[in-house]
């Protein structure tokens, strides 16, 4: 590099989990004037990238050219936006451990929880963000998605020095329509957590698309989830109702009722599901409150065991 030539500035999001979600995210961040590159693993190096092609909410098709990077190569990273499945999310950051700058906002967007406090050991010194969002995503292909649903993103702080960064929900914003900042994330992810503990395992045992959950064939089942969802959410301190989480399940498989779940699509496609970030985390949790939660059991053991039928 000839000395005093100026290095361009870094892309304004580094995105880590190009799947259906972390493929619509990072066009339309794209689409709306914050460069965005997407961070692959070593695994790719030697696979094709093609350009991706996007289809938005409104059925309009696009090809947008979106640069990767390759976490080996050391790109430069001014915010990191975690969009693995929960259960990736470690192994998609040790590779970064060491080389990030202490500055650099950790971003995680997963479902399920427990994930975030982990992020926070492996690195200390960085802000640390959790969001939640109820956006759909499709991935119809190799760098091939559609954008499903628009739903609400919230993000918020892990821990102390993620505090400052609520101006991120502002950029995410600029892309998503909404996008917003909440000091009490932990809260959201619970209610986040309730609703794919209802709909994901239904979804996915029974295969049929969200909207199916809303009529009477599983309101016993819905309800059952709820009674002891709602009871651990209380033990952990987050106050609610059954009859709220129920009216929040309705109200999100209402509004994707033509999507099919992230996990219906994981096992369609014989990928591993997030239970365990997200039943798992729930039983967790109950067992550490000694309290009984069988039918959120029945469906985690239901999926484990399809899961291991598939692999
Ligand atoms: O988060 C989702 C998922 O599929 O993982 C919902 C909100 C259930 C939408 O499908």
């Amino acid at each position: 590099m000839p000395s005093g030539s100026q290095l361009p500035p870094p892309p304004s999001w580094s995105l880590l989990g190009c799947g259906a979600l972390g493929g619509v995210f990072a066009t339309l961040l794209t689409q709306s004037g914050q460069p965005t590159q997407l961070l692959l693993r070593e695994r790719h190096r030697a696979t094709l990238h093609p350009v991706v092609d996007f289809t938005g909410l409104d059925g309009q098709h696009t090809l947008i050219a979106i640069p990767r990077a390759f976490v080996a190569d050391r790109p430069a990273i001014r915010r990191l936006l975690v969009m693995t499945k929960a259960d990736q999310v470690i192994p998609a950051l040790l590779p970064l451990l060491g080389k990030l700058d202490k500055q650099v906002p950790i971003v995680l967007l997963h479902n399920g929880m427990g994930v975030a406090e982990r992020v926070v050991e492996l690195f200390p010194d960085n802000p640390v963000i959790a969001g939640v969002t109820s956006h759909g995503a499709l991935q119809q292909g190799h760098f091939v998605f559609r954008h499903t649903g628009r739903g609400e993103t919230w993000l918020g702080p892990v821990n102390e020095a993620g505090r400052q960064f609520a101006p991120l929900a502002d950029r995410l914003a600029q892309a998503l329509g909404q996008a917003s900042w909440d000091e009490q994330i932990l809260t959201r992810q619970w209610h986040k957590l309730a609703i794919n503990c209802a709909i994901n395992p239904l979804t996915a045992l029974y295969r049929i698309k969200n909207g199916e959950l809303t009529g009477p064939r599983f309101a016993d089942t819905l309800q059952q989830i709820c009674i002891e969802v709602a009871d651990v959410m209380n033990a952990e301190g987050i106050t609610t109702t059954a009859e709220e989480l129920a009216r929040r399940v309705q109200s999100v498989a209402g509004l994707t009722a033509d999507n099919y779940s992230s996990m219906h699509q994981d096992l369609e496609q014989g990928k591993e599901t997030e239970i365990e970030a997200i039943t798992g985390f729930l039983l967790a949790r109950a067992q550490a409150h000694g309290i009984m939660v069988p039918v959120n059991q029945g469906l985690y053991q239901a999926i484990k065991d399809r899961s291991q039928d598939q692999g």
